[in-house]
C-alpha cells in the first residue's frame, strides 16, 4: 500500500504537467545568475537569513540546519566567499528565525523557532563572531508556526509575533536584555502561516501582515498596531488560494507596502495591492514553479521595479519573475536549476558589486548556494584609476 502511495506521489507532478501543458508561447529565458560558491552546511538545511551580523561590513548568512537540530553561521568575506561555519545547537526541529537587537548592544541578535518543541530561544550576538544562547525558552503558546520581531509597543526594545496554528497571534513583548514579557494572544479569522511586518496604513505605528491558510478562512489579514503593543485585527482579505508564505513588496511604487504571498500546493503566487486606506486588493494569481517554498523581493535586473525570487522544491530551482511595476509579472519567469529541493532563500550583496546576489539552502544535498548576477559581473568591477 504505502509503495502504491509513495509511486502516486511521484507520479503526481508528471500527471500536473500532463494536465497543464506550457503555453506555446512561453519561451525559455536566458539566466540572469550563475552559481559562484557552494557551502557546506548541516543536515536539511531549510530557513536562512543574511544580515552583517558582525559588523565588518561583509554580509553575513545563517542557515538553520532542520535535520540536525542546529544552525550555521557563515561569516562573508565580502567577495562572496565565506568563512567555515561555526554551528550552534538550537531546540528540535527549528524552522524560522528572524533578526533584531534584542539586547540593544548594537549587534543583531537571533530568534529562533523549534517546531517539535513548540519553544522560541533566543541568541544574542557575542559580537566576536558566534552566539550565546539565552538560557530562557520562550513558549508562545501551541503549534508555533513563524516568527518575526518589531517593535510594537515603542519603547525601542524589538518585540516578537508568533503565528500559532490554532487561529491566533501571540506577542511577546521585550523587556531587553533578550528577556520577553509573557505572551499575550492576539484572535485570527483562520490558520495564520507566515507574517511579515510594516506599516500598512501610514500612521507610524508598526503592524503585522498575516497569511491565513488550512481548512477555514484563506487569506490575509493586518494586525493594526496602536503603539502601545496592543493591536486591532482587520477584516479577512482576499490573498491567495493557501498563502504559506508572504513578503513586503511595494508592488507599484506608489510607496504603500503591499504583499505577495505563495501557495505552495497550489503551484500560484498572488500579489495583494495595498489601497492605501486600510485595505487590501488581490490581483489574478500568478504563476511559481512547482512548490514555492520562499519568497523574496528585490529589483533583480536593475530596472528600478521590484522582482521576485521563488524556490522551487521539487523542481530544484529558482525562478526569477520580473515585475512590471505596476504589480503584475512577467511569465515566463527565468529558471536557474541549483540543487535538490531549495528551499530558504536569502538576498543580498554578497560579493559588494552593487547588484543583488542570492544565496539558496538546498535541503537534500546540506549545501548552501550563493548566486550572484552572471554577464555584469566582471564589467562592474573597479577600474584602477
Ligand atoms: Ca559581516
Ligand atoms: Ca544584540
Ligand atoms: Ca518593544
Ligand atoms: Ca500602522
Amino acid at each position: 500500500m504505502r509503495k502504491y502511495l509513495r509511486l502516486g506521489l511521484l507520479l503526481l507532478p508528471l500527471l500536473m504537467l500532463w494536465g497543464c501543458p506550457p503555453s506555446q508561447s512561453a519561451k525559455k529565458m536566458p539566466p540572469l545568475f550563475i552559481i559562484t560558491n557552494a557551502l557546506d552546511t548541516g543536515k536539511e538545511p531549510s530557513f536562512l537569513v543574511t544580515k552583517d551580523f558582525d559588523l565588518d561590513k561583509n554580509l553575513d548568512l545563517v542557515v538553520l540546519n532542520s535535520g540536525d537540530h542546529t544552525f550555521s553561521y557563515f561569516r562573508g568575506n565580502g567577495d562572496g566567499s565565506f568563512k567555515d561555519p561555526v554551528v550552534f545547537k538550537t531546540g528540535a526541529d527549528p524552522i524560522c528565525i528572524t533578526v533584531a537587537d534584542f539586547n540593544t548592544d548594537g549587534f543583531p541578535d537571533l530568534a529562533e523557532l523549534n517546531y517539535r518543541d513548540q519553544s522560541v530561544q533566543i541568541f544574542l550576538n557575542t559580537g566576536h563572531g558566534g552566539f550565546k544562547s539565552m538560557g530562557e525558552v520562550l513558549h508562545p503558546g501551541k503549534i508555533p508556526i513563524n516568527l518575526v520581531a518589531g517593535d510594537f509597543n515603542e519603547d525601542g526594545i524589538p518585540d516578537l509575533a508568533v503565528s500559532l496554528r490554532y487561529h491566533k497571534v501571540a506577542i511577546l513583548i521585550g523587556k531587553g536584555a533578550g528577556y520577553f514579557n509573557d505572551p499575550v494572544t492576539v484572535p485570527m479569522r483562520g490558520q495564520p502561516t507566515g507574517l511579515v511586518i510594516d506599516d500598512y496604513n501610514g500612521d507610524q505605528h508598526t503592524d503585522v501582515a498575516v497569511a491565513l491558510a488550512g481548512s477555514g478562512n484563506v487569506g490575509v489579514q493586518i494586525l493594526w498596531g496602536k503603539g502601545d503593543g496592543q493591536f486591532e485585527p482587520s477584516q479577512l482579505f482576499r490573498g491567495g488560494g493557501q498563502p504559506l508564505t508572504i513578503v513586503n513588496i511595494d508592488a507599484n511604487g506608489d510607496g504603500w507596502t503591499d504583499l505577495v504571498t505563495s501557495s505552495n500546493s497550489l503551484h500560484a503566487m498572488t500579489t495583494v495591492m495595498n489601497n492605501g486606506d486600510g485595505t487590501f486588493k488581490s490581483l489574478r494569481d500568478f504563476a511559481a514553479g512547482e512548490f514555492p517554498k520562499f519568497v523574496a523581493a528585490s529589483d533583480f535586473d536593475g530596472d528600478g521595479n521590484v522582482d521576485l525570487v521563488v524556490s522551487n522544491a521539487t523542481q530544484d530551482t529558482i525562478s526569477v519573475t520580473l515585475g512590471r511595476g505596476d504589480g503584475t509579472f512577467v511569465y515566463p519567469p527565468v529558471n536557474h536549476y541549483v540543487d535538490e529541493y531549495p528551499q530558504g532563500i536569502a538576498v543580498g550583496d554578497f560579493n559588494k558589486d552593487n547588484l543583488m546576489d542570492i544565496a539558496v539552502s538546498c535541503r537534500d544535498k546540506n549545501l548552501l548556494l550563493i548566486l550572484t548576477k552572471k554577464n555584469l559581473q566582471r564589467a562592474s568591477l573597479p577600474t584602477a584609476s
